[in-house]
């Protein structure tokens, strides 16, 4: 397909063929997710302007704060998913529990369960910095006709179908992939549409630029101070250049561009790492995975890891493979 001017609607729909299940559900399912991201991206756009910044009051069940545009995002993300005949169930960093659609026709007969970040790194929003959605796609592992249940939502990684993010950047991307490569959309705002800008994405094999939370340092585990530490010595083409913006979806935009490393590692302040393996490791390291990085928890691979709570956090190495490699060693000398 000749890349020029193609848009994500076309895209999806011409790359249908390779979908294992070619129904045309999961075409329908990618749209619905593009049109809820338009809205969010126009809502997030007048964040600036308008009162709805700010925090509402509530606290999610981590106990933190959630600002009004997460919750925006969120119901808006649900609009979209519910209203058609596709999903059967969803869970979101932002709700307690998965929620159940029947659908209005077929009883319990949608085939998706869609996990959703809707808003990743809100605490960025009022003071005007790039935010993301993350999304992840499985097919539901219980029998149709039922309602779903728990299990399956807590499917392995390496089980998704589909897995995306949305960058609300100084442009509008939406990048995801399907098993097939990673390819990213570019919003043209004049007009409403995104087109494919950046097609067949891939992490450079290695990278110089490290990602990481470095206030944490005094609580990071030994073998993420010698992973620092080689970032930052004098040898070869180190040290690295150290970027760290505090929204996922735009450090792993830059590393997936640049080549990069992002860490989110645990610390004796956060023993199991502050991300989410749902809603925020596993897409990821689909991506990663699918744009010939490497993302891991310091010992094994992300998608291999199987899921016991909906809101299970998880330590996560991603990017460039050399990078992740290294810091791998580093942490596996003091197992
Ligand atoms: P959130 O889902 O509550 O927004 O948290 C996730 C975000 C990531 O986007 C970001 O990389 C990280 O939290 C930043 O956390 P910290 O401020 O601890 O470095
Ligand atoms: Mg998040």
């Amino acid at each position: 397909m000749e890349n020029k001017h193609i848009t994500l609607g076309e895209f999806i729909i011409e790359n249908q063929k390779h979908f294992k299940y070619s129904s045309g559900e999961l075409s329908r399912l990618l749209n619905s997710i593009r049109l809820a991201a338009k809205v969010v991206n126009h809502e997030v756009g007048k964040a600036g302007l308008v009162d709805i910044i700010g925090t509402v009051g509530e606290t999610n069940i981590q106990g933190e704060d959630q600002q009004k545009l997460d919750l925006f995002a969120n119901n808006v993300f649900k609009t979209a998913l519910i209203n058609r005949e596709i999903v059967c169930g969803i869970t979101s960093e932002e709700e307690e529990d998965f929620i159940t659609i029947q659908g209005k026709t077929n009883s319990h007969r949608n085939k998706y369960v869609v996990l959703i970040d809707p808003l990743d790194g809100s605490s960025n929003i009022d003071v005007n910095v790039s935010v993301g959605t993350i999304f992840s796609i499985y097919r539901r592992s219980t029998p149709m006709g039922m309602p779903v249940k728990k299990e399956d939502f807590l499917q392995k990684g390496n089980e998704q179908v589909a897995a995306g993010y949305i960058i609300y950047g100084t442009s509008t991307m939406l990048v995801y992939t399907t098993g097939h490569g990673v390819n990213g959309f570019t919003l043209n705002p004049a007009i409403g549409s995104f087109y494919l800008s950046h097609a067949n994405m891939r992490f450079p094999e290695n990278g110089n630029t490290f990602s990481i939370n470095n206030g944490n340092y005094t609580h990071f585990p030994q073998g993420v101070k010698d992973y620092l530490k080689f970032c930052q010595a004098e040898e070869g083409n180190r040290p690295y250049t150290y970027r760290y913006v505090g929204s996922m979806v735009s450090d792993f935009h830059r590393n997936l561009i640049n080549g990069g490393i992002y860490m989110y590692p645990t610390s004796s302040k956060n023993p199991e790492g502050k991300l989410r393996l749902l809603y925020e490791c596993n897409p990821m390291a689909f991506l990663t995975e699918q744009a010939g990085g490497k993302a891991s928890d310091g010992y094994i691979r992300i998608m291999d890891i199987k899921p016991s709570t909906l809101h299970q956090r998880c330590p996560i190495f991603c990017g460039s493979r050399l990078m992740v490699e290294k810091a791998e060693t580093c942490m596996k000398k003091y197992l």
